[in-house]
């Protein structure tokens, strides 16, 4: 029934993982050589050649792969087979610079959607599911990537994209939605949007939600799940790798497996480049062997995380990441102390916040400044100063004890900040303009 879970694939053991790792890594070595002049000058550089690779152990002797390299490569520079061989193109935001463009041939399309299929049969979906498709459609990788794989597993496809809410909850509810696939932010989004519609979980036929595109903590985990009444899987990946499906969570929910027939995951020091063990946590670093169009070797992701290869109870073999705890270039620096997003977050959610919060940062009389901007939920919503005063207080306490800092904390009205249909914007730093 499961037609995607592929068992002699997801619980192969650790010799033949490594011994497919090995064989692929030689051959995309050799193809990016032979046909990468941009990727061979790195290497020449680096001193290492084609020789020197004869499996996974060898990777360390290769260069890595950054996003400025992809930006001066930009848009021909690192393709991998000839155009007329691609088929598609998928792009980042960029929000700043060039934006990265991915290209794929056929064959790299099939593979990808494969993955994608392994996710939402992780999550449990069969070919009896219909799946709701609330990813941007378009450039962005997450609309079309979930969209291939829901085919492949043979759901009834809603194709929605983002955006207008009260149609995806009419169509959700109409055509009985079991999965739904958006981001993180989205989901909370309508989930606020059914609660002031008066439906209650019982009144949504969902049963599972595939949530990535953005970093969520486990707090926002469980806030989805009781307002949705679903089981929510987290899912990974990025365009230069393909999209989302490099990685996914399944049954177990203690990490997310990493398709390692498609990619090597690697944890480095991000300061000295140096590989860290299981259980440090460091950089993700990906080599792509099995893409041809877009073949990236040690490729840094800026994402923070930590690998384990403990055995999961699900059964698969894959090596399994941690939720990234955000991005190197998301990590704040205030008053010298390091501070991520999502550390922010886990406080409000454990006070009983949304994640409907704005972190705002700035610099006055050379001293960075730190205001948190939280929204108050409904059922809390008051003018009583005194309340609001002991409020704020007990958010500023939580961080202080969370980050070492002194914050700033603003209360502000239910629905007063602006909600994301997409990856949601929640730092503004005015300290670079
Ligand atoms: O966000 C691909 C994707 C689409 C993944 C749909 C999952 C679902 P990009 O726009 O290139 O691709 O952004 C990639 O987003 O390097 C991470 O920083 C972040 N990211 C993606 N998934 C997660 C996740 C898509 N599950 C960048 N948790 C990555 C935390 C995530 N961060």
């Amino acid at each position: 029934m499961e037609r995607y879970y592929q068992p002699e694939i997801e619980t192969a053991s650790r010799e033949q993982i490594t011994a497919w790792q090995s064989e692929r890594l030689v051959r995309q070595v050799r193809h990016v050589w032979n046909d990468v002049p941009y990727y061979r000058r790195k290497m020449e550089e680096h001193g290492v050649s084609p020789d020197d690779i004869r499996g996974v152990g060898d990777l360390y002797k290769l260069p890595f792969l950054s996003k400025a390299d992809l930006r001066e490569a930009y848009p021909y520079g690192l393709l991998g087979a000839p155009l007329d061989e691609c088929v598609r193109i998928h792009s980042t935001s960029g929000t700043t610079g060039k934006r990265v463009v991915a290209f794929y041939t056929q064959s790299d399309i099939d593979l990808w959607n494969e993955c994608c299929a392994r996710a939402l049969t992780a999550a449990g979906a069969t070919k009896e599911d219909v799946c709701q498709i609330a990813y941007g459609y378009g450039l962005f990788t997450g609309g079309a990537g979930l969209d291939g794989g829901s085919h492949k597993v043979g759901c009834l496809t809603l194709p929605m994209s983002s955006g207008n809410t009260e149609r995806q909850i009419m169509f959700m509810r109409d055509m009985n939605a079991t999965i739904l696939c958006c981001t993180p932010s989205y989901a909370e989004y309508l989930g606020e949007s059914m609660k002031e519609l008066g439906l209650t979980p019982e009144d949504i036929p969902l049963k599972a939600g595939i949530f990535g595109a953005e970093a969520w903590s486990e707090e926002m985990r469980r806030d989805i799940e009781q307002t949705l009444g679903i089981k929510a899987y987290d899912i990974y990946g990025l365009t230069e790798l393909s999209g989302p499906g490099v990685a996914f969570e399944c049954s177990a929910q203690q990490g997310m497996h990493i398709n390692e027939d498609h990619f090597i995951a690697e944890i480095i020091d991000p300061e000295t480049g140096e590989p860290l063990p299981d259980g440090q946590q460091g950089e993700l670093v990906f080599t792509s062997i099995t893409k041809r169009a877009f073949p990236l070797l040690r490729y840094r992701t800026r994402d923070v995380c930590v690998l384990t290869h403990e055995k999961c109870s699900c059964g698969r073999t894959h090596v399994r990441m941690a939720k990234p705890r955000g991005r190197t270039d998301d990590m704040l620096i205030i008053r010298g102390v390091n501070v991520f997003p999502s550390q922010i977050e886990t406080v409000l959610l454990n006070l009983g916040y949304s994640a409907n919060y704005q972190i705002l940062v700035d610099r006055v009389n050379h001293t960075d400044t730190l205001e948190v901007r939280v929204e108050m939920t409904p059922e809390m919503f008051t003018d009583n100063m005194g309340e609001i005063t002991g409020r704020q207080k007990k958010i500023v306490e939580g961080l202080r004890s969370m980050l070492g800092l002194a914050a700033k904390v603003t209360l502000v009205a239910p629905k007063s900040i602006v909600r994301s249909e997409g990856k949601a914007v929640r730092v503004i730093d005015n300290r670079k303009i």
